[in-house]
């Protein structure tokens, strides 16, 4: 391949890189798991979206409680628990009106039979923020994941910046409903006397109006019918079109400097024709 081949060769590659990475928004996705009794744990091993795999995850790992219905003498009050299925493995016991730490621990790992159990008509507004920040990119997947047991709650989620400001948009995942949305498997918890549905739906920073965030603000109304729910983020790992990119300008600064360094050949050999 000569010089100028290469060169075009290599902002064809660039080109090609660059237009292929954007396709269309995701939404759906498939559950990896191991464990398919609905009482003990079901272990998120990965996830497959668009033909991709993802099993590098960021987890929560702290959340603020800014309001959670308080508890009464009825076993129906309060509003979000935690919750595991009845034989499954928890990193501490559950609570009916758990503490933050409590809601980062059950949330913040990837069995997805460690929830946060919503009561019907009660209403909270949490902060939970992740391990690393979240970062937008060209992949083409989605960012965050939601499950929700039962197929029939709403959860409303907004982002958060490192400093806990909300930014972006409020919007309201209510997709884990849909029937063809369904996870693939069931869960049987403490809250709940049979197994239900899991339900699952991607979002994308897109969608919540940002290019990066540090955590969401999760909320539900007594209208939402208590969403009962597991959220895990994908990492942002370096670009591959970055690290690319960079390689193909690096190239051609090279192959401009070859050039540049052959021209005076190349103009002698045209004297001589
Ligand atoms: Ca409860
Ligand atoms: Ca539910
Ligand atoms: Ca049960
Ligand atoms: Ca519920």
């Amino acid at each position: 391949m000569n010089v100028k081949n290469a060169f075009i060769f290599t902002s064809l590659l660039f080109g090609a890189v660059l237009s292929g990475t954007n396709s269309a928004e995701a939404a759906s996705f498939t559950s990896n798991v191991t464990g398919n009794d609905p009482t003990k744990d079901i272990i998120l091993n990965s996830i497959t979206q668009n033909g991709k795999n993802i099993n590098n995850f960021s987890y929560i790992n702290k959340a603020v409680i800014q309001y959670n219905t308080p508890r009464t003498n009825d076993p129906n009050s309060g509003a979000a628990s935690t919750d595991r299925g009845d034989k499954a493995t928890s990193p501490l016991a559950t609570a009916e009106d758990p503490t933050g730490n409590a809601i980062a621990a059950f949330l913040g790992n990837n069995n997805l039979n460690n929830i946060i159990d919503t009561e019907d008509v009660g209403a909270f507004t949490i902060d939970v923020f992740f391990d690393s920040q979240i970062t937008k990119d060209n992949s083409g997947l989605d960012s965050l994941f939601f499950w929700e047991r039962g197929m029939n709650s709403d959860l409303g989620i907004q982002a958060l910046d490192s400093s806990g400001k909300v930014i972006g948009t409020y919007k309201i995942v209510n997709q884990t409903r849909n029937s063809s949305n369904y996870a693939g498997f069931k869960i049987d918890t403490t809250e709940i006397g049979e197994a239900q549905k899991v339900g699952s739906w991607g979002v994308s920073l897109d969608w919540l109006g940002v290019t990066k965030l540090s955590g969401l603000r999760l909320t539900a109304n007594s209208s939402f019918s208590g969403p009962d729910f597991k959220i895990i983020a994908r990492k942002t790992t370096p670009e591959p079109t970055t690290i690319l990119g960079l390689g193909a300008v690096a190239a051609i600064g090279l192959l401009r400097r070859r050039q540049w360094k052959q021209s005076s050949v190349w103009e002698q050999r045209d004297f001589v024709r």
